[in-house]
């Protein structure tokens, strides 16, 4: 029964926690273990005790460096039997592997506040960071035959863990791989996107592990599209009103602080971090659909001072924990030509990683930045990021809804701005419905490069679009945008998507001519295909201040400046550029009242109506993409 729940749990997000799982589901009956298992309970400086595993390889010969993973979402059971494919790469060079349930966590005690706060001044205070410091110090001195040095690395919550030990690391600590860790839950990852709450996510998230202590759980939502059944809800407070009942202490903090303020500055631990203070091998995916965002500021805080070069980051074309998924050939339809990217990343650069500073031996990568770039589909690595010779240049978006290299013109004829109606009575989906619950199931994994032709002509998304390209358009480094907008509302949202669009004939149809495509082939194709390269939304009430939400002025033009993270990719000749705008993007984000109100989630129904939306294409108020585009 257990396993077969955690077979299905497999499939979403937690690829790498669950690998042990699988490989027991998958493994020969009476093989001979291939790890020694023992569960420890580990004492922490307040007394607390928390659940880990160890487990030793059988035929260990001379004392292992200890690979230590710490996780709320459960500890394996027993050993597995055959070596979890995300293991194997580390496995060939010996280690003992520890997994630990987070304080408050199924057998660990203490209680789990889902919080990222490290205080560090306060020398009573317990959290993530002390509590690895802790035990990392306990198994240095107890887990016999290790060699005295320590890993730690992981996924997502994992990472965040990871994360956490570089603002006070352990003596032994000599290495970590972070791999999309969230760094600030208001800014941007999971939870929000600059102060824009995730509400599907955040729900469901904070449900799933605030619930029970011994389970993740998953809401049962009892209707089948869950767009259907946000929609039915209504405002946000409904969820708590008609749902939680105050139960879920995540969710409540997030209700009760909507803005930037003292708690999500303290929830931010990466404002804390000023230099490498362990070699770290940051690895973030493009198409995170959940921490895309982190991996990357680690990094830049570490840079502030890196005399060593111990500072590293590897990026690629994936989904939340696609490099630690078996192969990682593709993404959704999108494929990589040829590549196993997933096992080239642990094969070529993890596990190199980790046998440098933790075996000695090897070499210490001579790049800082190392990435598998989308279009292309070719491994790079680089010097420095982003790449000194990325030059930004304006991709401007114009009144007749094409996009282009050049300026619009001063004498550009006709109105300077396109307008929709957007009306948060019929929000746009994120992805196509019916929308599956976020949890366990594995759409969600991809929605980020599905195919964007499904919110075509829909009257509340502008789109524009360049000509085929004439050459390949490398663009390796922080993408934004710029809109002059209004909105006839005093608050508002605008959504902006960055498309790469395939030609027509970018696929050899390989169906039967007679007898046409099997049922669903037509669909697998890649011709035409719109397929999101870059997304962000921005909430207007925070456009001045993120501390102070601000009413907008009803029908002003306004900068509306919006980060679109780092990227590596090459829109191909005959490939077209396209952007959409719109302004929900629904369950997902929550939907902006468009008008003022001092907290989004008191709003009550009357507070939502629609707004007439502009995007200026002007001269004189120009809108655009900066693209960091190679030479
Ligand atoms: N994205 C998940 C998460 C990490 C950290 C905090 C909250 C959520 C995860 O996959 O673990």
């Amino acid at each position: 029964m257990r396993a077969a729940k955690l077979g299905i749990v497999l499939i979403s997000v937690f690829a790498m926690h669950r690998s042990v799982v699988v490989s027991q589901q998958n493994s020969q009956a009476a093989a001979k273990p291939i790890l020694t298992f023992n569960e420890v309970m580990i004492p922490v400086r307040d007394g607390v005790h928390l659940q880990t595993v160890i487990m030793t390889p059988e035929d260990q010969r001379e004392p292992l460096p200890i690979l230590f993973r710490r996780t709320p979402y459960g500890v394996p059971a027993k050993a597995p039997e055959q070596m979890p494919a995300s293991w194997k790469e580390l496995a060939a060079d010996g280690y003992i592997f520890v997994i630990q349930n987070l304080r408050g966590r199924f057998k660990s005690e203490g209680v789990f506040n889902l919080s990222s706060w490290v205080d560090l001044k306060d020398p009573k205070a317990t959290n993530e960071t002390t509590d690895a410091y802790d035990s990392i110090e306990w198994l240095v001195k107890n887990v016999p035959n290790n060699n005295g040095k320590v890993g730690m690395y992981g996924v997502s919550y994992d990472g965040l863990t990871t994360a956490l030990t570089l603002l006070h690391p352990h003596p032994a600590l000599k290495a970590i791989s972070e791999q999309a860790s969230p760094v600030d839950q208001w800014m941007n990852d999971d939870d929000h996107r600059y102060g824009a709450l995730r509400e599907s996510y955040n729900f469901e998230y904070a449900v799933m592990e605030q619930s029970d202590k011994n389970q993740n759980k998953h809401f049962e939502f009892g209707t089948y599209d869950t767009y259907e059944w946000y929609l039915e809800v209504g405002p946000v407070s409904n969820l708590d009103a008609e749902y939680l009942h105050g139960s879920i202490p995540y969710w409540n903090s997030n209700i009760e602080h909507p803005d930037y303020d003292e708690f999500w500055k303290k929830e931010a631990w990466v404002l804390q971090l000023h230099a490498s203070t362990v070699p770290n091998l940051n690895v973030a995916g493009f198409w995170d659909q959940e921490d895309p965002w982190g991996p990357w500021q680690i990094f830049g805080h570490a840079e502030e001072n890196d005399p060593d070069h111990t500072n590293f980051i590897v990026a690629g074309p994936w989904f939340h924990g696609e490099w630690q998924t078996p192969k990682g050939e593709s993404i959704g339809i999108i494929p990589f030509g040829g590549h196993e990217t997933a096992r080239e990343f642990r094969e070529q650069i993890e596990a190199p990683f980790f046998r440098y500073y933790l075996h000695g031996s090897g070499e210490k990568p001579n790049w800082q930045a190392s990435t598998f770039q989308s279009g292309s589909n070719t491994w790079h690595t680089y010097k420095t990021w982003p790449p000194a010779e990325a030059k930004p240049t304006k991709l401007y978006l114009h009144a007749d809804g094409t996009l282009s290299f050049s300026a619009p013109a001063v004498a550009e004829r006709g109105k300077p701005y396109r307008e929709y109606v957007s009306d948060p009575a019929k929000p746009v989906p994120y992805r196509q419905r019916p929308i599956s619950p976020t949890y366990p199931g594995g759409d969600w994994r991809t929605w980020e490069v599905a195919d964007q032709r499904f919110v075509d002509n829909r009257s509340d998304v502008l789109t524009f679009k360049s000509e085929p390209l004439d050459h390949d358009v490398t663009v390796t480094g922080p993408i934004a945008a710029n809109l002059v907008a209004s909105t006839s509302g005093s608050d508002s949202d605008f959504v902006v998507k960055l498309i790469d669009v395939y030609p027509e004939n970018a696929q050899k149809n390989d169906w039967d001519q007679e007898t046409g495509p099997k049922p669903g082939q037509y669909a697998q194709s890649l011709n035409g295909y719109e397929l999101p390269i870059a997304m962000e939304v921005r909430r207007g009430r925070y456009l001045e201040s993120f501390e102070k939400p601000h009413a907008l002025p009803p029908n002003k033009p306004t900068q509306w400046k919006i980060p679109l993270r780092d990227h590596d990719h090459v829109f191909l000749k005959g490939h077209r550029i396209m952007v959409q705008v719109q302004s929900t993007w629904f369950p997902v984000i929550d939907r902006n009242p468009q008008n003022f109100v001092s907290s989004i989630y008191k709003a009550t129904a009357a507070d939502f109506g629609p707004a007439t939306q502009r995007v200026y294409c002007s001269a004189t108020m120009p809108s655009y993409i900066v693209l960091p585009v190679i030479p």
